[in-house]
């Protein structure tokens, strides 16, 4: 083959399979030794990380869950903002959160530093939890109860934004979640 005719299969002219100098040598091992770090740094995070909810989850059937938060909605309600029922469950109850195309219901009245079960779960497709301006972040999927033991640690009204696309509504579908000292 000539040399004008230059291919894929044919090795270019140059200097790249010569060793590595000794500058990039001390990269390389550079780089290595931080994939490492980074690696270990998964499972110690995973371990020692205050970041992971401690969630207990059940299967559930979207119906009976459903029926469960109406059940809740009606017993600790206090009012209503727009349309939406406030309910303001006692101390330490199993409170529930449903979400739905394209709405999160009830808005949920809690006292600043208090345990409650938050039970949330889709009636339809899937959504996503995101209290907002705190950077919280759940799945939540039909058929799943998922209950996370919670304790309010600042006082305010928080939003609860949908981070999970879910339709033509979905940007619309904003929570609340008050807090009180
Ligand atoms: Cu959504």
């Amino acid at each position: 083959m000539s040399r004008e005719m230059h291919s894929g299969i044919v090795s270019p002219q140059g200097m790249w399979w010569v060793p590595a100098g000794a500058q990039e040598r001390r990269w390389i091992k550079l780089s290595f030794a931080w994939c490492m770090v980074l690696f270990a740094m998964m499972p110690l995070w995973h371990l020692k990380g205050g970041q992971n909810p401690s969630g207990i989850r059940a299967k559930v059937d979207p119906i009976e869950f459903n029926a469960r938060a109406e059940r809740f909605i009606e017993e600790f309600k206090v009012g209503e903002e727009k349309g939406f029922p406030v309910v303001a469950p006692p101390p330490g109850a199993d409170i529930y959160l449903i979400a739905r195309m394209w709405q999160w219901t009830p808005v949920l009245k809690l006292k600043k530093d208090t345990e409650y079960t938050l039970h949330l779960s889709a009636t339809d497709v899937n959504h996503g939890f995101s209290l907002f301006p705190i950077n919280v972040n759940i799945q939540v999927i039909p058929g799943y109860d998922y209950a996370l033991k919670i304790v309010p640690n600042q006082a305010g009204d928080f939003r609860i934004i949908c981070n999970e696309f879910c339709g033509i509504g979905h940007h619309l579908m904003i929570g609340k979640v008050i807090v009180e000292e």
